[in-house]
């Protein structure tokens, strides 16, 4: 039986983002994990630009973006669906293309200030703050963003948010400006569904044992 090959790093938010959708969705994949420092040849050939997470179907289609791996998954089992209207399908797409575009922006020079210009780390703090802010505003107070039911708009953001978190922990935690995101935030922290995704692979090589993902479905 062959199986789809997802290309995946672990604590990599875009392939976080795309673990979440296949283990949602229960689509059994041969997971291979790379060490971004020594990336796999097979990966490099399927997509020369070397980003994880990398999906190759078993009639050969190749994705490499996150959200374009997300839309195959969703296609074949759409279960976010009945979850929400059109106009919340709007917000949502939205606010992930924000959020990959200015949050991961501010993001990058905030958390990694270090190699880029020193004094401006608070300013890129207060810029994904600003975005978080206005988020808080039109979340819906329940446990998803939504609602009750985790949606896309949710496996999509949280990743960033959980990395813009462990940037300085004690600083986010103390905020008082965005209670929603805060308990949003830590309702994903100690889900089953970030354990299930967070599970330690070594790196993959050629001649390995097929390692699987999901490692056992969410509800068993
Ligand atoms: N737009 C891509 C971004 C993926 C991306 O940038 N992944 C990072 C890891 S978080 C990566 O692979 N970087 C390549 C490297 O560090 O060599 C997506 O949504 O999949």
């Amino acid at each position: 039986m062959k199986y789809p090959i997802l290309y995946s790093f672990k604590r990599c938010p875009y392939a976080m983002r795309a673990r979440m959708a296949i283990l949602l969705t229960n689509t059994k994949c041969e997971i291979r994990e790379v060490k971004l420092s020594n990336k796999p040849m097979s990966m490099i050939e399927a997509s020369e630009k070397g980003t994880v997470p990398v999906l190759i179907t078993i009639n050969n289609e190749i994705y490499d973006e996150s959200l374009d791996i997300i839309d195959w998954v969703l296609k074949r089992n759409n279960i976010f669906d009945k979850t929400h209207n059109s106009s919340e399908s709007e917000v949502s797409d939205n606010l992930i293309s924000q959020f990959d575009k200015d949050f991961k922006f501010h993001l990058d020079r905030y958390k990694y200030s270090s190699r880029y210009i020193k004094e401006e780390k608070s300013r890129h703090r207060d810029a994904c703050l600003f975005i978080l802010k206005e988020i808080e505003l039109i979340h819906s107070k329940d446990t998803w963003f939504f609602g009750k039911e985790i949606n896309k708009i949710d496996i999509c953001l949280l990743p960033f948010i959980r990395q813009y978190r462990i940037a300085d922990i004690d600083w986010f935690d103390s905020l008082d400006e965005i209670p929603v995101i805060q308990n949003w935030l830590n309702y994903f922290l100690e889900s089953e569904l970030l354990k299930n995704i967070m599970i330690n692979y070594k790196p993959w090589e050629p001649n390995d044992e097929v390692e699987y993902f999901p490692y056992k479905p969410i509800d068993s």
